[in-house]
C-alpha cells in the first residue's frame, strides 16, 4: 500500500509528466506554423512518450491500492524565438524533470518503499536518455547553424524519429 504522502508525491509527478506532454504538443505547434514537419514529427512522438510517462505512475499508483487525483496544469509556453531556442527549452526542461524524479526517489528511500523504488529506477535511466538526445541534437544546431540547408537537414533527420 502506498503511503499517503507518497501517493501525493506521485500524483504530482503524474501532473509534471501531463505538463510535459502538453508543452512537447505546444513545441510541435509552434514547429508546424514554422513549416518544420520534421522538428514537429519529434515532439509529437515526444507528447506520446510523455503520456506513456504519466501512464506508468498512473498504473503503479493504482496497483498499489493508491488513488490517482488529476489536478490542473499551467498553459505551456507558445513562441520561441528560432529552433534552437525549442531545444534549448527542452532540454532545460527535462533537466527540471530529472530533478523531480530524484526528488521522488529521495521521498520513496526516506519511506522505505521498495517497490516505488524499483520503478524509479526506470524512469532515472529514461532520464539520462532524454536529456543525452535533446543535449545532441542542440548541440547540432547550434553547429550547423539555423539558416538554409542546414535547418532542412536537420528536419529531415528529426522526421526520421519513429520511423525504426
Ligand atoms: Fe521527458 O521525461 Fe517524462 O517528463
Amino acid at each position: 500500500m502506498l503511503s499517503t504522502s507518497l501517493q501525493q508525491a506521485f500524483n504530482e509527478q503524474i501532473n509534471h509528466e501531463m505538463a510535459s506532454a502538453y508543452l512537447y504538443l505546444s513545441m510541435a505547434a509552434y514547429a508546424e506554423s514554422r513549416s518544420l514537419p520534421g522538428f514537429a514529427n519529434w515532439m509529437k512522438l515526444q507528447t506520446k512518450e510523455e503520456m506513456g510517462h504519466a501512464m506508468k505512475l498512473y498504473k503503479f499508483v493504482n496497483e498499489r491500492g493508491g488513488r490517482v487525483i488529476l489536478t490542473a496544469m499551467d498553459t505551456p509556453k507558445a513562441d520561441f524565438s528560432s529552433p534552437t531556442e525549442l531545444f534549448e527549452e527542452v532540454l532545460k526542461h527535462e533537466r527540471q524533470i530529472t530533478a523531480l524524479i530524484n526528488k521522488l526517489y529521495e521521498a520513496t528511500l526516506e519511506a522505505k518503499d521498495y517497490a516505488a523504488q524499483v520503478l524509479l529506477h526506470w524512469f532515472i535511466q529514461e532520464q539520462v536518455e532524454e536529456e543525452a538526445s535533446a543535449s545532441e541534437i542542440l548541440e547540432t544546431l547550434k553547429m550547423a547553424g539555423e539558416k538554409g540547408h542546414a535547418l532542412i537537414m536537420m528536419d529531415r533527420q528529426l522526421a526520421r524519429r519513429g520511423q525504426g
